[in-house]
C-alpha cells in the first residue's frame, strides 16, 4: 500500500505539472482526490491492514493528500495568471486606430468655431490658445482697464486671489503673444471665458469667445473693416448687409460694433432683431496705444486692430437657437440635430 500511495503521488504530480488549463486541472483533482478518486480507492484497502500497519499508512496517506492539495493550489494560481494574460492579450484594443464609421455629432459650438477658424486660417491668421486662470495684470491692467472700471467688479469676475482670476475674455492671450513676438502679428484666439453671471437664456458663467488681433506697420481701420466685412459675408452669406456703429472699449480707440442684416427677417424687422432689422455680431476697434506700449511696442511705429465675438451668440443666430442653456445640457435630442 505504501508503494501504491507513492506511485499515486508521482503520477498525480506529473499530471498536475502537465495540465494546461483550469478545467483539465480540476479533472485531475477529481481523478485523484475526488470521492470516487484513486486516493479514496487505495484508502479503502486500509480495512485489510493490521492495526500495527495502519497508523504509518494513515499518516503517509494524509501527507500525500496534503502535498497534492498544495500542488493543485499552486498550479491553479499559475494557470489563472496565464489565463488572465491570454485574456488581456485577446482583449487588447488599439484605441489609436481610426474608426471606419463616424458616430456622433460635433457640438454646435465646435462646428461654429471650426468654421470661424477655417475662414481666418484662409486669411493667413494663426490660432493661439492660452491659460484660463490668469493674472489680473494680463486680464485687466495690460488692457488699459483702470482699477475703478465696472468690468473689474467682483460681480463680474471670479477672483481666486487678489491677483489671480478666471479670465473674463481671451485678450490676455493676445497680450502674452505680443510680449513674446515682434510684429507683424495676425492671430485668432478661441477659448473658454468666465463671468460671474446667473444662468438664463442668454447668460452663463462659462462661455466661449474668439478674439482676433492684427499688429503691424500701417495697419488701419480700413484693414479692420475689410477683414470683418469679408468674415461676415463668408460666415453668414454674401447677401448679408453689414454696418459698423461707434462703441467704447477701454482697450481700443476708436471702437465699434458690427451688425449684420437680420437673418430671420432680412432686415424688415422681427422679434429676433427686436424690430431693428440688425443683429450685433462682434465688437472691434483699433488697439489702444497704451495697450501697445504695455507690450513693449512703439505706437508710433506699429498699429493694430482687434475684435471679439461670443461663440454661443454666433451659434444661436446661425442655427436659430433661443436658449444658451441648450449648449451645456448635452441633451441628445438637441445635439443630434447638428
Ligand atoms: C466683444 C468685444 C473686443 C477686443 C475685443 C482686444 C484685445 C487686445 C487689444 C485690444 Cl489684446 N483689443 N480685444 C477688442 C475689441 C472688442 O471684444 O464684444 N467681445 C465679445
Amino acid at each position: 500500500m505504501k508503494e501504491d500511495l507513492l506511485y499515486l503521488k508521482e503520477e498525480a504530480l506529473h499530471e498536475i505539472e502537465k495540465s494546461k488549463d483550469l478545467r483539465e486541472l480540476n479533472n485531475i483533482r477529481i481523478k485523484y482526490l475526488g470521492k470516487k478518486g484513486k486516493l479514496t480507492t487505495i484508502l479503502r484497502g486500509m480495512a485489510n491492514l493490521s492495526p500495527e500497519e495502519r497508523p504509518a499508512i494513515g499518516k503517509l496517506a494524509n501527507e500525500v493528500k496534503e502535498e497534492l492539495e498544495q500542488k493543485f493550489f499552486q498550479k491553479g494560481l499559475e494557470l489563472k495568471e496565464i489565463a488572465k494574460k491570454i485574456r488581456l492579450q485577446k482583449e487588447k484594443i488599439d484605441v489609436t486606430v481610426p474608426s471606419k464609421v463616424i458616430l456622433g455629432h460635433k457640438h454646435p459650438l465646435t462646428l461654429v468655431l471650426d468654421e470661424i477658424k477655417e475662414i481666418f486660417l484662409g486669411l493667413g491668421y494663426e490660432v493661439v490658445e492660452g491659460p484660463e486662470v490668469e493674472l489680473d495684470y494680463y486680464n485687466f491692467e495690460a488692457l488699459n482697464i483702470p482699477k475703478d472700471h465696472p468690468a473689474r467688479d467682483m460681480q463680474d469676475t471670479f477672483y481666486i486671489t487678489e491677483e489671480i482670476l478666471l479670465r473674463t475674455h481671451t485678450s490676455p492671450v493676445q497680450i502674452r503673444t505680443m510680449e513674446k513676438k515682434k510684429p507683424p502679428i495676425k492671430v485668432i484666439v478661441p477659448g473658454r471665458v468666465y463671468r460671474s453671471d446667473e444662468v438664463d437664456a442668454t447668460h452663463s458663467p462659462v462661455f466661449h469667445q474668439v478674439e482676433g488681433l492684427v499688429v503691424g506697420e500701417k495697419v488701419t481701420m480700413a484693414d479692420l473693416k475689410g477683414t470683418l466685412i469679408t468674415f461676415a459675408k463668408m460666415f453668414y452669406g454674401k447677401e448679408r448687409r453689414v454696418r459698423f456703429r461707434p462703441s467704447y472699449f477701454p482697450f481700443t480707440e476708436p471702437s465699434a460694433e458690427m451688425d449684420i442684416s437680420c437673418i430671420a427677417c432680412d432686415g424688415k424687422g422681427c422679434r429676433v432683431c427686436s424690430y431693428t432689422g440688425w443683429l450685433e455680431i462682434l465688437g472691434c476697434g483699433m488697439v489702444h496705444p497704451n495697450v501697445l506700449k504695455n507690450c513693449g511696442y512703439d505706437p508710433e511705429e506699429v498699429t493694430g486692430f482687434a475684435f471679439g465675438m461670443g461663440i454661443e451668440r454666433i451659434a444661436m443666430l446661425k442655427y436659430g437657437i433661443n436658449d444658451m442653456r441648450l449648449f451645456f445640457e448635452n441633451d441628445l435630442r438637441f445635439l443630434e440635430q447638428f
